[in-house]
């Protein structure tokens, strides 16, 4: 069969590299796109070809990938199938507007969608969207072939939620892959894109010109944070590729010219064994790439650090989420201030270039004065840079359910949205003293960091210097002061728009 894969981009999320560091000497056709490259359609498509079906990717970060431009393709190449990937909530609006205009064009083609937030909203998105058949749930490695093996029964395919003449059907669940190492690796050269490793901010944010991918060698979580559905969609568990079945992925990546590899992983730094045996095996084949990944402050990992920094992990970000321990218990971190500590000043001890601090502020419960104690921590870390943002709730979180069971979120009406606590949540500071209080903090922050660490600030804005304009590096350095212009921004729920409420009425615990 012939298959349309789309991954639908957030537009916030992606722009076109500036004219000027197009450095690129051939012109293969291929443009330069700063952001992550979709990894879920590069792991299904591979494994479809394998079933023997041909594939054709689209990203519609590409400007000749639009809605109307794939639209032409539908009509010239007519596929069996158009399968759509939705990662996060804000992509919701363009997954429906691609839908909507794929049918028009080619009505009997059936259209699948997937991905995290497909997985957490099935039921609602096919209530909600005419112009899509049915929604796969979960991962797609196996999901998608047995779709395509059943066009013509979708009752037989587990994990499969569908109409059946107009009525919802939702087929028995799928269980999580077990063997991971079974699967071909991600197809990264058919997408006529090269992605530039960068911030994913408003700021044209280029941190290198090197060949970048991103690659996953662990999927889900066992932790349960307050404001996460990783678990939900992991069903609280961790699993992982063999590190000989990462390494094997890692070799074929440096010999195709990858400098720079970032893991996706929702939790890389889980088995400190593992970390050793990819270490060890990146150090012994001499590959080329550095790389970088995400995880928590726990003590397990730490004893790896110095493989880790041989193995050239030159870029480490910890969840440290807030400076006092009665926000990270409210959040349910399960990570104590000290073990914040620790982790961060081991990861600067044995080398790693540069360790990222993950903040967010206005938790429910949160006061100013915890706020700043955030800031004030954050200062006494060795964090090279950091990021503090407001915290925002999505459907499928714990945060989520209990606002639900408080009134405040009506999930039937709003399971399309995301919301600020601070817009939505009494307990939270209101947005006003938020910008306000935050700003306050970065400017302490960043007045500590110049006086105080003067080589080091000089040293991390030589690395950004390099690929950015000056314009823009003070663009970057001010942004945090500013708000950012998201073409999409989070909504009211259902409940505070039928009361007329454009603001929370303070002292109230709950709005109904
Ligand atoms: C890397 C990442 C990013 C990267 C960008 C990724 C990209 N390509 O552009 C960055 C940092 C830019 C990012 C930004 C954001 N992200 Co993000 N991100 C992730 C992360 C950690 C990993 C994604 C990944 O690489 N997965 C690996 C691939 C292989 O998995 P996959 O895409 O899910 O595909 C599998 C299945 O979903 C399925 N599948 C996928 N497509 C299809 C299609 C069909 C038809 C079928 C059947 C199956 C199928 O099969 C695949 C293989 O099993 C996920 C967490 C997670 N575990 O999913 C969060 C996650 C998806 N992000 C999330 C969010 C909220 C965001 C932001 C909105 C955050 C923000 N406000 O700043 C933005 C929005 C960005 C956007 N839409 O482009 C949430 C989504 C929750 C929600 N309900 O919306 C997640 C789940 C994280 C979380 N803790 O909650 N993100
Ligand atoms: S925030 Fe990180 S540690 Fe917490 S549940 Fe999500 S993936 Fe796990």
């Amino acid at each position: 069969m012939h298959v349309f894969m789309v991954y639908v981009r957030d537009e916030n999320f992606c722009q076109l590299l500036p004219e000027e560091l197009h450095r690129s000497t051939s012109d293969d056709g291929r443009i330069k796109v700063m952001a992550f490259p979709p990894l879920g359609i590069q792991t299904l498509a591979p494994v479809l070809r394998r079933h023997g079906h041909r594939v054709r990717l689209f990203d519609t970060c590409h400007p000749q990938m639009q809605a109307e431009h794939i639209a032409q393709a539908v009509d010239e190449e007519r596929p069996d199938v158009i399968a759509l990937s939705c990662l996060s909530t804000t992509t919701y609006p363009a997954l429906k507007n691609l839908a909507w205009r794929l049918k028009v064009q080619a009505p009997h083609i059936p259209i699948i969608v997937g991905g995290a937030f497909a997985t957490m909203n099935s039921d609602h998105i096919l209530q909600d969207c005419p112009d899509l058949d049915c929604v796969g749930v979960g991962e797609g490695e196996e999901l998608l072939p047995d779709y395509l093996d059943n066009l013509d029964d979708p009752s037989a395919v587990a994990g499969l939620v569908w109409r059946d003449h107009g009525d919802m059907v939702r087929n028995t669940p799928r269980p999580l892959l077990r063997d991971l190492n079974q699967f071909p690796y991600p197809d990264r050269t058919s997408l006529p894109i090269d992605y530039i490793e960068s911030l994913p901010l408003d700021v044209p944010a280029v941190l290198s010109l090197e060949k970048f991918c991103t690659m996953q060698t662990s999927r889900g979580c066992p932790y349960s944070c307050f404001y996460c559905d990783i678990p939900a969609l992991s069903q609280g568990k961790w699993r992982y590729r063999s590190s000989e079945h990462v390494l094997g992925e890692m070799q074929q990546l440096n010999d195709l010219g990858y400098r720079s590899i970032y893991l996706t992983d929702d939790h890389f730094l889980l088995n400190r064994k593992r970390i050793g045996e990819i270490c060890r095996g990146i150090s012994e084949r001499h590959l080329k790439f550095r790389w970088g990944c995400e995880g928590r402050v726990d003590a397990v990992a730490v004893d790896q650090l110095p493989l880790m920094k041989k193995a050239n992990c030159t870029f480490l970000a910890f969840g440290v989420e807030a400076g006092t321990q009665k926000v990270l218990d409210r959040l349910n971190k399960k990570q104590t201030l000290k073990q914040v500590e620790h982790a961060i000043s081991e990861a600067k001890r044995h080398g790693v270039a540069r360790v990222h601090g993950f903040f967010v502020i206005s938790s429910p419960d949160e006061t100013e004065a915890d706020i700043l104690a955030s800031f004030r921590f954050a200062a006494r870390l060795k964090l090279d840079t950091f990021g503090f943002n407001r915290l925002c709730v999505y459907r499928g979180t714990p945060l989520w359910q209990e606002y639900v069971n408080r009134g405040i979120i009506d999930d039937g009406r709003d399971w399309h949205k995301w919301f600020k606590c601070s817009d939505i949540d009494p307990t939270a500071l209101p947005s006003a003293a938020v910008n306000r209080v935050r700003m306050k903090g970065y400017a302490w922050l960043f007045a500590r960091r110049i006086f105080g660490r003067p080589i080091r600030t000089y040293k991390l804005l030589r690395i950004f210097g390099r690929h950015m304009k000056k314009s823009d590096l003070l663009r970057l350095l001010w942004s945090p002061f500013r708000r950012r212009s998201l073409s999409r921004k989070p909504e009211f729920p259902a409940l505070m728009i039928e009361l007329g409420l454009e603001e929370l009425e303070r002292g109230a615990v709950s709005i109904t």
